[in-house]
């Protein structure tokens, strides 16, 4: 589908329009780009070559979907198994790519030992030697990190609130310091990430949300915790607006503590767009420029990621399936890997200096 005019000029995506748009608040196009990046899973990896083509072509850094998670790469208090993890390093190797790496602490995804730890000490020494050896053995390709992975509750009450999981029963809050300083001594010059969802809407629980996000990360900078980034996942709800001014001032005031910020999971959730292609494709790529204009609106990104290329693999097919039959269309390329508007619009916010 190739977009119409009419579609170009609503997204802004004619030359004049483009110029105004981050152009306005900031000195002029960025000299290099922000790096793009597209999160894989490495059986679709596999099945499919045009995949790693695909982002061979238009990526500079891949986040393995869930290679790296505890389920997959520790299958014992003792025991790593690296197999998937190295094929996906390799293949950035293999492509001249950054890895980014994803997580190191997440409250899902553990296998039944972690969940089974019983004192603070076990706790302490699961994630030392974790944080140890992922770290060390991919210190070549992978020089970010996910540190630690949605560290706050989906419904908040109070801004001091933090999700509970085993790390957060048996260390107490402090795990979280204690995850970035571990990784800080590993690799003193990886940029260490703390990585969040559902900050960027103005309904329900976002706003909340985001305040105990802000609260945390505060917290953590006061305390000289080596945090580098904020990641913002950016997993939109089709439809829902964003809370465009909140979110600039949340990412300005992140700026100001000296953080980087980061787009590191981006996609668009269109369960409930219309079911014209064109029309949804527009409403897609519009909810992602009004994202992007938000978190560059004080300074550029460091890097933006989609969860996923093309909408032929995205977890948005099965966990928000559209019940009109129409496959989801929540990523830059379709499902045969022909570029989108959404495509555009990136391109356009990663030159935002
Ligand atoms: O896309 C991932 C899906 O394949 C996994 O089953 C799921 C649980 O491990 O995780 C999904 O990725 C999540 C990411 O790791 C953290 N942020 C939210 C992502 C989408 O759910």
């Amino acid at each position: 589908m190739e977009p119409t005019r009419r579609d170009i000029l609503a997204l802004g995506l004619a030359a004049g329009a483009c110029a105004a748009v981050g152009g306005a608040a900031h000195a002029g196009p960025a000299a290099r780009p922000a790096p793009f990046g597209a999160a894989v899973y490495l059986p679709d990896l596999e099945a499919d070559p045009r995949l790693g083509a695909a982002i061979a072509a238009r990526c500079q850094r891949v986040t393995p979907v869930n290679e790296l998670k505890w389920t997959y790469s520790r299958p014992g208090p003792d025991a790593f198994d690296f197999a998937a993890g190295d094929r996906i390093a390799d293949f950035a190797r293999a492509n001249g790519l950054a890895m980014h790496g994803h997580t190191l602490v997440w409250y899902a995804e553990l296998p039944d030992w972690v969940n089974a730890l019983s004192s603070a000490a076990e706790a302490e020494a699961a994630l030392a030697k974790h944080i140890e050896t992922t770290m060390l053995r991919y210190r070549d390709v992978a020089r970010s990190w996910d540190v630690v992975n949605e560290p706050i509750p989906d419904v908040v009450r109070r801004p001091t609130d933090r999700r509970d999981s085993p790390w957060r029963a048996l260390l107490g809050d402090g795990y979280i310091e204690r995850a970035f300083r571990l990784a800080h001594e590993i690799d003193p010059d990886a940029q260490l990430v703390i990585n969040e969802y559902d900050v960027e809407h103005a309904t329900e629980y976002f706003p909340a949300k985001r305040r105990a996000f802000a609260h945390l990360i505060r917290e953590l900078v006061e305390k000289d915790v080596p945090v580098h980034a904020v990641g913002l996942q950016g997993h939109l709800r089709g439809g829902v607006p964003i809370d465009s001014e909140e979110l600039a001032e949340f990412v300005a005031e992140m700026r100001g503590l000296g953080l980087k910020i980061l787009v590191t999971e981006l996609d668009v959730i269109d369960a409930a767009l219309p079911t014209p292609i064109e029309e949804r494709d527009v409403l897609v790529a519009r909810q992602v420029e009004e994202f992007l204009e938000a978190v560059t609106s004080s300074g550029p990104l460091d890097s933006i990621t989609t969860w996923g290329l093309t909408d032929r693999f995205t977890w948005i097919g099965w966990a928000y399936k559209r019940i009109d039959g129409t496959g989801n269309r929540p990523l830059p390329l379709d499902a045969d890997y022909r570029p989108k508007l959404m495509l555009d619009v990136i391109e356009r916010f990663r030159r935002v200096a």
